[in-house]
């Protein structure tokens, strides 16, 4: 047994996988550890994928309903849904079999703001949570646990569920403990009080969770890494972007509306965009940025290593192998610059409009007015979800969506009269910014936003089309405040949807 479980009860509990999973039945909700692809567990589910598989072999019909933090590693998303393994999931995939078996209909998807889904849990939308699948790096004498590499809901599926397993996962730095910060003052309304956070590194909580032990039906020990996340390096659509950005922030600061060389706390989504923007920061003249986010990618690391970043909060790492490598290596440098939260912390609506973000988050699609698509392909089916994008962009200090003009070769135009499907409000897009420039639509009415969006957005090929739609909207008796032609509004994706293309 390794010196990882220092509690004598919980000791005791010490079992295999395969027992462990016998603690969860058909109809289960199961909350399980896990955010982008760290802190997933890595024997009890595959533990689980072949239970469930045998026993749906033999004719029985089990399912579970899954929540998590957010996405959890690909095999893990996988395993679970090649075999029809999930009834329901919730709040946030990003992986194709589970796509595939949402948009087929074949697999319930509830897709929430991930800042909600711990008091949703709460307050029982859910049900009861079953059981709990929890990956931490030990356990105290005390029987307090010490996290891993991602917190997402763990607090709240520890405190929620009926039954919990524990997998104690000795491949974790020992040093990271201490890295984490574990808020427990949440309270459900009317007894809510404020959250004292007023700096990104402030700590609010304590560095380890609380279990009761008595619920601990299994403790199962591993050593083994978490899944990479895949990084490609940026092309030169996300650097287009990347620069519009930074010239935008020179900008403010100039207008005096954002701190010199410090900016105001950045919260980037997770691709080749953000890395792009981060990347092109380490140019600038800044030292000394703090960034309030979910997850802590490789390029987070290099910043903070330069002093380029002073202090990163999240929820989650999402590192490449060698960003595995980098932070393992060097955990105890790191351990002085990182903190890692609960989601609902990291993603909190108070929290984040207090320390004035600067949200920068990735669209599938924008309408010619600022409405933001983030998550249905063509106004139907599900990309990944809208993760923490609504909690920073509703919150933030300025709001801004990323994204290069066109999609699939050049066929679909990122810039629409209207979208199908809307994520983010007007209300809640400052600015757009593609490869072709940036839109800031800060003081803008309705109708002249439409003409910066697609004068600074839209790509050349599609400006003549949008130009053409608003000024025969426009032109229409009794316009209104927001012209549309309500018979023409989706021609671009019926276009697409028939001829494969958004082009005429
Ligand atoms: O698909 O690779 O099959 O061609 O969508 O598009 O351009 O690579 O962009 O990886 O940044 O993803 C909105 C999905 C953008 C993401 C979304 C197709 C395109 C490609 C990916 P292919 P790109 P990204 C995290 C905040 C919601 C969650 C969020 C997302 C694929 O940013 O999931 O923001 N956001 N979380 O071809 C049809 C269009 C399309 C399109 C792109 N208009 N129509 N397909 N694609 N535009 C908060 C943190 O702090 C981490």
């Amino acid at each position: 047994q390794s010196s990882r479980i220092r509690h004598s009860a919980l000791q005791q509990k010490v079992t295999s996988a395969e027992e462990a999973v016998k603690a969860i039945g058909p109809g289960d909700t199961v909350a399980v550890s896990g955010f982008a692809s760290a802190g997933t567990p890595k024997a009890v589910i595959p533990a689980l994928a072949d239970r469930i598989h045998a026993a749906r072999a033999a004719g029985a019909n089990f399912t579970i309903d899954l929540l998590t933090g957010a996405s959890v590693s690909t095999e893990t998303e996988r395993m679970l849904t090649e075999i029809d393994g999930i009834a329901l999931r919730m709040p946030y995939q990003a992986e194709s079999t589970a796509r595939q078996k949402i948009n087929q209909g074949r697999m319930d998807y509830v897709d929430i703001h991930l800042s909600h889904v711990a008091q949703q849990v709460w307050e029982g939308y859910y049900g009861a949570v079953n059981v709990a699948v929890v990956e931490v790096s030990g356990i105290t004498e005390t029987g307090e646990l010490i996290p891993s590499a991602s917190v997402g809901n763990n607090k709240t599926w520890l405190d929620v569920a009926e039954k919990v397993i524990l997998e104690v996962n000795s491949w974790v730095p020992d040093a990271m403990d201490g890295i984490h910060d574990i808020y427990y003052g949440t309270a459900l309304p009317p007894h809510r009080r404020p959250i004292e956070l007023t700096d990104v590194e402030d700590r609010i909580g304590q560095p380890h969770y609380r279990v009761d032990p008595a619920k601990v039906v299994a403790v199962v020990e591993t050593n083994a890494p978490d899944s990479a996340s895949a990084l490609t390096a940026p092309d030169a659509v996300s650097e287009a972007i990347a620069a519009h950005v930074l010239d935008f922030f020179d900008h403010e600061v100039k207008c005096g509306r954002l701190p010199e060389n410090t900016l105001l706390p950045l919260q980037a989504g997770i691709g080749n965009v953000a890395n792009a923007v981060l990347g092109g920061l380490e140019r600038g003249p800044y030292r000394g940025l703090t960034c309030y986010s979910e997850v802590i990618q490789d390029g987070m690391l290099h910043l903070i290593k330069h002093g380029t970043v002073r202090f990163a909060s999240a929820t989650a790492l999402a590192l490449s192998e060698a960003g595995i490598e980098e932070l393992t290596s060097n955990i105890d440098f790191y351990r002085q610059h990182i903190r890692l939260r609960p989601q609902e912390i990291s993603n909190h609506p108070e929290v984040v409009r207090r320390l004035g973000i600067i949200a920068m988050n990735g669209m599938l699609e924008a309408d010619i007015y600022g409405n933001v698509n983030s998550t249905h392909v063509m106004g139907t089916k599900i990309m990944n979800g809208i993760g923490g994008s609504g909690d920073f962009a509703r919150n933030g200090y300025l709001s801004m969506f990323l994204s290069p003009s066109t999609a699939k070769n050049g066929a679909i135009s990122s810039i629409v009269p209207m979208t199908p499907h809307v994520d983010h409000t007007e209300h809640d897009t400052q600015v757009l910014v593609t490869e072709q420039g940036l839109a800031d639509l800060r003081g803008l009415s309705p109708r002249r936003r439409a003409r910066v969006i697609i004068e600074r957005c839209a790509h050349p090929e599609f400006r003549p089309l949008l130009t053409d739609y608003i000024e025969r909207a426009t032109a229409t008796a009794g316009a209104g405040q927001t012209p549309h032609l309500l018979g023409e509004a989706f021609s671009f994706h019926q276009r697409y949807l028939e001829s494969g293309s958004m082009r005429v």
